[in-house]
């Protein structure tokens, strides 16, 4: 089914050389079809440091199935950031993992599909309720089952505050669920419980669970249908390390057989999700740190995105943050997006703009397309004035 929807996406797509209007077809999926692929999911472990994850058999076997990225970095520490950061482009000062909430007026990931009609959804283990804005559920023994915290797209209140939105965050007994009705959309983020993801656990325990999950997945034309992505990475580093580098492995159909067992060491870090995703579908930007990020190469190979090298990548230091309105010394405003950048004829969601694109606001704004992102000893400096 997936299959000839997409033949007839890509008719619609070719003659129009625009989005395809989801009206125009009667499948409820509405495939979009993307320059790479067609679907993106990209699942969370946690804390496990890049040489631990490596030597995991069971996190072997997955790079021997796809594109290992040996040089991709998470943000900063704590946990929480690094969510948030991966579906809106800053993790806004945050050092912490509060019950924060990124107001209604910033955007994420979700404006820049819903604008092209592209169907999306979180799967978070253990979520008592789909839409659940509480901060955790444990369960009956009092261990750790979901937490918020690990759920990025509870943490906006663009998404949180609108129901249709909220409706699509579900826990894994919607995601079966979805599975068997063959309707699981097109970009996904999962999350497992706190257990099986290495949080609570070690990094055997969540190479034997991802192993378990994602396995017999990969042969599952519902989940890996034609042009798939997969991700599997992990929010940080095991520890407060200088550099926070971590294991990342690229599977599914949309990897290129003659790539499959290799590695990519281009310098990535998690806003290389939002520009990949965006490069894909020729969405608009953020205008935050997700315009300067590296799309995966595989990709900008043929979405014409240039990947780009650090000056010198041992002085990269992601093992802290930097000051803002979430820090737990909160400062500043919000940061306003950099609503005139354009990276390979991209430019930024006509939303944004509309919010942020006034002169006096623009003067302020701290983003730039640079490839290198702040940190805590690499600070963002607010020009002369602000
Ligand atoms: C965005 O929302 C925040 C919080 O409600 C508010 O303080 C700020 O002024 C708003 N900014 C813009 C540009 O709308
Ligand atoms: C998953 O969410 C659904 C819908 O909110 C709910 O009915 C179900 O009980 C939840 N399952 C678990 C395991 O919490
Ligand atoms: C969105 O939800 C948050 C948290 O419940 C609340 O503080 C905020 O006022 C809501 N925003 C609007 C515009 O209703
Ligand atoms: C985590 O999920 C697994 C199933 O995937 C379940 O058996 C377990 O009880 C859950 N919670 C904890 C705390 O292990
Ligand atoms: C990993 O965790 C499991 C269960 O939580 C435990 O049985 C095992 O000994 C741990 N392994 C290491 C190397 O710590
Ligand atoms: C981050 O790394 C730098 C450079 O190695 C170090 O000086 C600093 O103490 C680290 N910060 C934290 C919070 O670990
Ligand atoms: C890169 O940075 C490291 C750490 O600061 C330094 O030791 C090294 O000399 C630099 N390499 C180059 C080629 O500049
Ligand atoms: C505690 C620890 O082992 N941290 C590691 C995190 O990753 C960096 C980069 O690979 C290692 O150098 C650290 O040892």
């Amino acid at each position: 089914m997936l299959v000839s929807a997409l033949a007839c996406v890509g008719l619609a797509l070719g003659a129009s050389g625009a989005a395809v209007d989801p009206s125009f077809f009667p499948n409820k999926r509405n495939i979009v079809p993307g320059i790479v692929f067609d679907r993106y999911i990209t699942i969370w472990l946690e804390n496990i440091n890049f040489a631990t994850a490596s030597a995991d058999p069971n996190f072997a076997a997955f790079t021997k199935q796809g594109i290992r990225l040996t040089n991709l970095f998470s943000v900063t520490h704590p946990s929480e950031p690094n969510y948030v950061a991966s579906v809106g482009g800053d993790y806004y000062g945050m050092n912490n993992d509060n019950l924060n909430h990124v107001p209604e007026n910033i955007s994420s990931v979700v404006d820049l599909l819903e604008e092209r009609g592209i169907s999306w959804a979180e799967y978070q283990e253990d979520m008592p309720i789909t839409g659940f804005p509480g901060f955790q559920q444990l369960n009956v023994a009092g261990a750790n089952d979901y937490v918020r915290k690990h759920n990025p797209l509870i943490i906006y209140d663009s998404v949180a505050n609108f129901s249709t939105r909220a409706n699509n965050i579900k826990n894994f007994t919607l995601f079966d669920e979805d599975l068997r009705n063959d309707d699981l959309p097109q970009w996904m983020f999962i999350t497992p419980n706190m257990t099986n993801d290495g949080h609570d656990t070690n990094m055997t325990f969540a190479g034997t669970w991802a192993r378990g999950f994602l396995q017999p997945l990969l042969a599952d034309s519902r989940f890996n249908a034609e042009r798939t992505l997969i991700v599997l990475t992990f929010d940080e580093n095991g520890s407060t390390d200088p550099q926070n580098r971590i294991d990342t492995v690229l599977l599914g159909t949309a990897v290129p057989r003659e790539l499959v067992g290799t590695t990519d060491s281009a310098f990535y870090n998690h806003y290389s999700n939002l520009a990949t995703v965006q490069a894909n579908w020729r969405l608009h930007t953020l205008g935050r740190y997700d315009v300067g990020s590296n799309v995966f190469s595989f990709v900008g190979k043929h979405t014409g995105d240039k990947i780009r090298t650090l000056k010198n990548l041992s002085e990269t230091v992601l093992n802290a943050s930097y000051p803002g309105p979430f820090n737990s010394a909160p400062s500043g405003a919000f940061p306003i997006p950099n609503t005139r950048l354009v990276v390979n004829g991209r430019s930024v969601l006509p939303k944004i703009v509309e919010t942020w694109g006034s002169r006096e606001l623009q003067r302020c704004t701290v983003y730039t397309d640079s490839l290198e992102i702040p940190s805590a000893l690499n600070p963002p400096v607010l020009p002369k004035g602000c």
